[in-house]
């Protein structure tokens, strides 16, 4: 099907944000279209994120597709920091009254994709040479090539919603846009198991070895990461290797129930701290990782992307419904406003937690300084929470 083809709002990209944005749009009779450069198997089968806060809930709630989420979510009140050896649970729903739920970025993105064919969504998979033009103007458009041939979408708005990588951001002129940028000096190495997990809750855990954090997806299934090199060979990492680090790290306590098996999925992510300003130009709208990067310490990135597409649908409905733009000249600094705490919380926490090969003795002593005070201090546990659960939209 090469050609021109005309919509109300075309969006870029469609992982868990441009999805999302997708069905809320449909909710309130807004017409979409939605490309991306990977098909569906491969989106839905990236493991990314697994805590999701209650307003992302929410937010699926509202979208209509968070029925399976209530059925296999595991619903957590807190999670623990550990120090060397040293454990302090941050009662989460004690100190905010909120939870947050564990479900796979994998399983929103299915039950997402599953609600969109279904009320026959028009995709267009494996595009390429992907180009929002005409930003400025009323009738704006995005060209791309699909299955060898050119293709026009022509709309009245832009969603970028194709992460770090997506062409969106890169059309807004060079003096425009203004990115701040911190790139961490180690990567995450993750791994999958079929495996009950060390504890029913999460454990992030900072040892004089690195980083190490104990997640789940289930009650039989786990995710474990520790600190790496960015550039390590996966080779070099047996899952004995993994297994035996993994135990160091937690200490000889939540390692003493540590349930080891064969890993199913490994990998190593770079870790970085990253923003786009301003997240708005003419008629195109920046969200999700196209705009923002955060370090997964917080579990943040998917959370954050969510919490964007509800501002971002707000906007457009009260457009199309209301004739009222308020909401779109604000979307920027309203966005940015919420994303730059995040953005300090994710680094705060990866800073607090990780060993930098640069840090001196007084940097380890102000960690471990942190820590001290947020066990000892209900105040700062409780600012943790806050930050944890998730701030409130605006
Ligand atoms: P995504 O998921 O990257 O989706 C963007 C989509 O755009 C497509 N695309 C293009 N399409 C058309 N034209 C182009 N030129 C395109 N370029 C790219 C891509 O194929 C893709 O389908 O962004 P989105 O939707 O904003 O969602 C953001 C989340 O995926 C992301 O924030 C989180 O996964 C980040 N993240 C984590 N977040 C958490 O909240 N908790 C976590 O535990 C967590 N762990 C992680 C993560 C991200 C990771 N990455 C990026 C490697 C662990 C990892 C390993
Ligand atoms: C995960 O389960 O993949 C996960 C959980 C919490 C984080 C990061 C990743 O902070």
């Amino acid at each position: 099907m090469a050609g021109t083809v005309k919509t109300q709002v075309c969006i870029v990209g469609s992982g868990p944000s441009g999805l999302l944005l997708s069905q809320m749009l449909a909710n309130a009779g807004i017409d979409s279209v939605l490309l991306d450069r990977q098909d569906r198997s491969y989106i839905e089968g990236r493991i990314r994120a697994g805590v999701l806060e209650q307003g992302t809930v929410a937010a699926l709630e509202e979208a209509g597709a968070a029925d399976r989420l209530h059925r296999e979510g595991l619903p957590h009140d807190g999670f623990e920091l550990a120090f060397d050896g040293d454990r302090h649970r941050i009662d989460i729903k004690a100190l905010t009254g909120k939870s947050v739920m564990v479900y796979g970025q994998t399983e929103v993105t299915k039950d997402l994709f599953n609600k969109r064919e279904a009320a026959g969504q028009v995709f267009y998979f494996n595009v390429d040479n992907v180009k929002p033009t005409d930003l400025k103007s009323s009738t704006p458009s995005v060209h791309f090539t699909h299955e060898g041939e050119q293709q026009v979408i022509e709309c009245d708005y832009i969603a970028g919603c194709d992460g770090f990588h997506g062409a969106s951001r890169q059309a807004i002129p060079k003096d425009v846009l203004q990115t701040f940028e911190r790139v961490y000096p180690f990567g995450w190495l993750g791994i999958m198991v079929d495996k009950p997990p060390v504890s029913h809750e999460l454990i992030y855990a900072n040892h004089e070895r690195g980083f190490a954090l104990a997640s789940m997806r289930s009650e039989t299934r786990s995710r474990y990461y520790v600190q790496c090199d960015v550039n390590d060979d996966l080779a070099s990492w047996s899952d004995d290797r993994f297994w035996e680090e993994l135990a160091i790290r937690l200490g000889p306590d939540a390692a003493a129930n540590l349930e080891t098996g064969a890993s199913f999925e490994k990998s190593i992510a770079p870790l970085r701290s990253f923003v786009a300003e301003p997240m708005r130009y003419g008629n195109m709208f920046l969200a999700g990782d196209a705009a923002h990067i955060v370090p997964p310490t917080g579990a943040k990135g998917l959370n954050l992307a969510v919490a964007d597409v509800r501002l971002l649908s707000r906007a457009l409905i009260a457009h199309y419904r209301n004739a009222n733009d308020h909401y779109i000249d604000t979307y920027s600094e309203t966005v940015l406003k919420r994303v730059w705490k995040v953005e300090r919380f994710s680094w705060q926490l990866s800073t607090m937690m990780h060993q930098f090969p640069e840090n001196t003795g007084f940097e380890k002593r102000m960690q471990r300084a942190s820590f001290d005070d947020i066990q000892s201090s209900e105040t700062a546990s409780r600012a943790i929470a806050e930050n944890y659960v998730g701030l409130p939209l605006e």
